[in-house]
């Protein structure tokens, strides 16, 4: 897709106004104003829509979290409506279409859990699902389970707001339409809004450029074309090989290096997949006594100081063969929390990228040195490091030498020019707090979200935000979301909003609202967990610090999900502990 069609796919740039309301006269009015609109400027169709569309529940994203939220609340009969910027449902896996795409996470895990039929009868051709095949896997729950005649497709909320008067959340859309209800869920996705850094030129680069977050669902041809390719993290990690393939000539412009492991993927053993299925249950069931949310690990018990060189080495070389991130990380009980543990098995990666990589001056370029193992995500790739050993293939250390400018026909660093064709940036996303900050959110007389996170997100339990009734997120900032099986997470999300509005139903109560205290000691909680390892030592987007001026927090919860889940049941055991609700 050229740029053009880009910018269409990113949508209108939303604007960004705080909340401040000192009255509050006629809802639609003030929200009509809010977004440069006037009722009578609407389409006749759309005019109704404002006024007469009610439900329970409004749910912003038709990813995996939005479409399970909607079959919940189906179940306990409430009326919702999920809207999704785009054409289909999906997500991360509708948008993230670039050559290589793929889950890290074993297949036979990455699933959901709720429907037994579902999982039994679902099979997955490899170890590791493809984008298309797990996309393919999410329109099929979707007509299933006959959940797309509740989705509005094409449709980006640009706002919301809240009037505890009456009880009511009223979102705009970028279609000019209005939609009400008592509870309203973000169900955005953490890493939903693509980050392209703002490089001079690029407006006037001739080729085209695309970003993996943002994939074209046309096929794009790279063969005969030179290529540059700016960002190795997972996204560019794993379409390099597959870009290397095409293209006359790929250059790979790295700032920082990363570990990557080597996948191990292939054909799913039929037996395996049996045995698996056979032991779903009790499989999901022990996930939530595992940190990363996925059973089969078995807790290392010994540090890498306390064994022998020759064990050492014997055990990263088995998880090495192995594949898979927790097998490795949990190659000893202090990878990621002692330093000079971790130093042994950032190391044993480094020494393989030298042993891969045949010419040594790359093969140090790539070699990590900049954070410890595992404190930024660890990728899994499948001939990642033998890609440089090609002739078509250079890699451009931009570290020292950083991208200087984009120009009609390349990239030029401090270093030189590089003439190229297309341009691939795989520069990530601002995660996790991107695409709620997107929306203006806001409560009548009360300041805005963006007003509240203005210093870093808070939350109670990742879960809702305190002084925003009513709202929740799903694997908010505060989470475990991220660093662990993510739809595992999602359904425990879906599962805890779902029965606190059913408990609240049954009840007659009306809102539910976080305490500030509660959600203090949560934050306090969450940094604390985070500061007694080493995550914070890395320059990561879990710190925010991938996007210009957002603020230096750690944003999720890296305290696992068995512990998670533990203080989310005993809230709700104990009557929605740190909540207050009311009728
Ligand atoms: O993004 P990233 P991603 N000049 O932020 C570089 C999930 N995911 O899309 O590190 C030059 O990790 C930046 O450099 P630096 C997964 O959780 C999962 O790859 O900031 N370079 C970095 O190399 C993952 O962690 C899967 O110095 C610039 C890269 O761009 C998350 O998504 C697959 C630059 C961005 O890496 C995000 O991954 C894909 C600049 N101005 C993604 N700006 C799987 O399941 C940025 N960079 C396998």
């Amino acid at each position: 897709m050229p740029t053009g069609g880009l910018q269409r796919a990113i949508g209108p740039k939303i604007r960004r106004i705080p909340v401040h309301k000192p009255l509050f006269i006629n809802f639609c009015e003030e929200i009509l104003k809010r977004n440069n609109m006037k009722a009578t400027s609407l389409p006749p169709t759309q005019r109704q829509t404002a006024i007469d569309q009610d439900f329970d529940v409004l749910i912003v994203g038709g990813g995996v979290a939005g479409l399970y939220l909607l079959y919940r609340l189906r179940g306990l009969g409430l009326s919702a409506v999920a809207f999704e910027a785009g054409s289909s449902v999906g997500g991360t896996w509708y948008w993230n279409r670039y050559p290589g795409c793929r889950c890290d996470v074993e297949s036979l895990e990455y699933s959901y859990s709720f429907a037994n039929d579902l999982q039994q009868e679902w099979n997955w051709p490899e170890r590791y699902g493809t984008q298309p095949e797990i996309l393919k896997y999410i329109n099929h729950v979707t007509e299933r389970f006959n959940l797309r005649r509740d989705i509005r497709f094409n449709t980006r909320i640009t706002s919301a707001l809240f009037c505890r008067r009456k009880v009511l959340w009223t979102l705009c859309t970028d279609r000019g339409e209005i939609f009400r209800a008592p509870y309203c869920v973000m169900a955005t996705g953490n890493l939903s809004t693509p980050q392209t850094p703002e490089f001079s030129g690029l407006d006037r680069f001739k080729g085209d450029w695309f970003h993996t977050g943002l994939w074209p669902h046309d096929e794009v041809k790279f063969s005969g074309k030179r290529v540059g390719i700016i960002g190795t993290g997972s996204s560019g990690i794993q379409s390099i090989p597959h870009i290397a393939q095409q293209a006359s000539h790929l250059y790979v412009f790295q700032r920082t290096a990363n570990f990557s492991l080597p996948a191990r993927n292939g054909p799913l053993d039929p037996e395996i997949e049996q045995r698996h299925k056979s032991e779903y249950s009790a499989r999901r069931k022990a996930a939530f006594d595992t940190p990363f949310g996925i059973a089969g690990y078995p807790p290392p018990e010994k540090s890498a100081l306390d064994v022998s060189d020759k064990e050492r080495l014997q055990t990263y070389e088995q998880k090495w063969a192995e594949g898979g991130q927790i097998s490795f990380l949990y190659s000893f009980n202090d990878l990621l929390t002692n330093k000079a543990s971790n130093d042994t098995a950032a190391e044993f990666v480094r020494q393989k990228i030298r042993k891969t990589v045949k010419d040594p001056i790359v093969a140090e370029l790539l070699a990590p040195k900049s954070h410890p193992i595992g404190t930024k995500r660890l990728i899994l790739d499948t001939n990642y490091y033998e890609t440089y050993n090609r002739n078509n293939v250079t890699l451009v250390d931009v570290s020292n030498h950083a991208i200087e400018e984009i120009t009609p026909n390349g990239i030029r660093t401090e270093d030189g020019h590089f003439t190229v064709d297309s341009i691939v940036f795989a520069t990530g996303f601002d995660a996790m707090t991107g695409a709620i900050l997107d929306i203006d959110i806001g409560v009548e007389d009360g300041p805005s979200v963006r007003d509240v996170w203005k210093h870093g997100p808070t939350s109670y339990l990742g879960l809702t935000i305190a002084g925003f009734p009513n709202l929740f997120t799903i694997t908010g900032p505060g989470s475990p979301g991220v660093k662990s099986q993510m739809i595992l997470s999602i359904e425990q999300h879906v599962d805890f909003i779902a029965n606190c509005l059913q408990h609240m139903k049954s009840r007659d109560l009306i809102q539910i609202e976080a305490t500030f205290d509660a959600e203090d000691l949560w934050v306090k909680h969450v940094r604390q967990v985070a500061d007694a390892t080493l995550y914070p030592l890395a320059n990561s987007w879990y710190m925010g610090v991938n996007v210009p001026g957002k603020p230096k927090v750690f944003m999720p919860y890296v305290g696992g999900v068995d512990r998670y889940k533990k203080k989310c049941d005993a809230v709700v055991d104990g009557g929605y502990m740190g909540f207050s609700m009311s009728a």
